[in-house]
């Protein structure tokens, strides 16, 4: 079966987890990705938070599925010219290296588009033009300087990261968006063009509902809808709202049974209006339903530390997965907090390829996160990552060069 792109060529020259999680996407999506790797050392992930001695680590083999590995030494001049062969067969450069990086090797846009005007070439940064333009950036340096870490946390303590990748995995999904934008445009202009996607943009985009509610805050002074309503006090920045949801429909986080020895014990439950009667009912509150003091949304608002308090006094007598049943046979919004130990031995993830075992010859069996985008007319195959290098020959080979020259290239570095 063909797949979306099929006959797109990329050059990957990403590393660590930004750029390689997009040239992913894009291989799942039938991109033909050549990742271009340092000769003899490679992305730095397939050392780093090794498991097996000398094995690919993890880090790499999940982020690199699907692609073609070539080691190509592009500060060699003969290697540079490998690589220019590269770009002039390629449709997209990818890359997330430090800023300057890619000019300092010799490839500005202008020297590319010299080599292939209909190039595309898509970049991973830690920021857009300004005071920190030139910055190197790490996931968890995108999450403070995007807004995530001063909202997330609690009231009380300090600014907390998240354990989803946002800054990284997060910006490598725009920048494929990005990519595709590209590639569809260049069908009417023929030309290439370049995509920037920064970090600190891709994470405030994701915390687009925080500047909403600076506005509602610098406006009123106060959200009601967020814990330190009615007792706390707000400041001028949006502060921390601990596990109350970010929208419309209050939620919080409850025990459930076993919460003393587990701490994934616990459930999400949204107090949602349509539901609240039903949700009164199910708790053995059905006075609820018609207090005017609890049977509106807005009255409600004042009393959610009560509310909650009182739902969790009966999500304790039930499990998780035991709650979960009973509140969605009544349309009450729930969600079970499962632990990765969970998902990874979830069947049903399994079976929509959203978690997918994978042999490698060093390393053997391994779990991975499939495409969590399912096309119906380009089916994903998870095919394991790259050993380094593998296939600089064949790669070199459909470049045109013969036996003797990549053995000669081989023998000066250059590959
Ligand atoms: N052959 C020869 N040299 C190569 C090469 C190759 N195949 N591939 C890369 N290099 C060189 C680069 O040219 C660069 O050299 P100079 O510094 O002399 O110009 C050098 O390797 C190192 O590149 P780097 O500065 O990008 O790498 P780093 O480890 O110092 O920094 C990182 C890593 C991630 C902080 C930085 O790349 C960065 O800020 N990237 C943009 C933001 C980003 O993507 N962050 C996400 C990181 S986690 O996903």
């Amino acid at each position: 079966m063909s797949k979306a792109l099929d006959g797109v060529r990329i050059l990957d020259f990403t590393h660590v987890q930004s750029g390689p999680t997009c040239t992913q996407l894009l291989a799942w999506f039938g991109a033909d990705v050549i990742k271009v790797e340092r000769a003899g050392a490679g992305d730095i992930t397939r050392e780093q938070l090794r498991d097996i001695p000398d094995v690919d680590s993890l880090y790499f083999t999940m982020l690199n599925h699907n692609k073609r590995s070539v080691t190509i030494d592009t500060k060699n001049p003969e290697g540079k010219q490998v690589l220019e062969a590269l770009i002039q067969k390629c449709d997209v450069l990818v890359e997330n290296f430090a800023p300057g990086a890619l000019d300092r090797m010799g490839f500005t846009w202008e020297r590319i588009q010299e080599l292939n005007p209909c190039m595309i070439v898509a970049s991973v940064k830690g920021f857009g033009p300004g005071p920190y333009e030139d910055c190197k950036v790490y996931e968890n340096v995108a999450q403070c300087a995007g807004g995530a870490a001063s909202t997330t946390g609690f009231d009380d303590g300090p600014p907390v990261v998240t354990g989803a990748q946002i800054g990284d995995s997060g910006t490598g999904l725009h920048l494929a968006l990005g990519i595709v934008t590209a590639l569809y445009q260049r069908t009417h202009t023929g030309r290439g063009q370049r995509v920037l996607a920064a970090m600190q943009d891709g994470v405030l985009n994701l915390c687009r509902v925080k500047l909403r509610d600076q506005q509602r805050l610098d406006r009123t002074g106060v959200m009601k809808e967020y814990p330190q309503y009615p007792n706390g006090t707000f400041g001028e920045a949006v502060p921390r709202a601990g596990n109350a949801s970010g929208g419309g429909q209050p939620g919080w986080i409850l025990k459930c049974k076993g919460w003393e020895t587990d701490p994934n014990a616990y459930i999400y439950f949204i107090t949602q209006a349509p539901v609240w009667a039903k949700i009164c009912n199910v708790i053995g509150k059905e006075e609820w339903a018609t207090d005017p003091d609890y049977a509106t949304a807005p009255a409600r608002l004042p009393r959610l530390k009560e509310i909650f308090a009182e739902i969790e006094r009966w999500t304790m007598t039930k499990t998780k997965f035991e709650a979960m049943q009973i509140l969605n046979k009544h349309d009450i919004p729930c969600g079970p907090i499962l632990s990765m130990k969970e998902i990874a031995a979830e069947p049903s993830l399994r079976k929509t390829g959203t978690i997918v075992e994978v042999d490698h010859p060093t390393r053997g069996k391994y779990l991975t996160v499939g495409n969590p985008i399912k096309l119906s007319d380009s089916p994903t195959e998870v095919l394991r990552s790259p050993l380094l290098g593998e296939h600089t020959d064949e790669v070199m080979a459909e470049l045109g060069y013969s036996p003797e020259q990549i053995s000669a290239l081989r023998t000066a570095g250059a590959i």
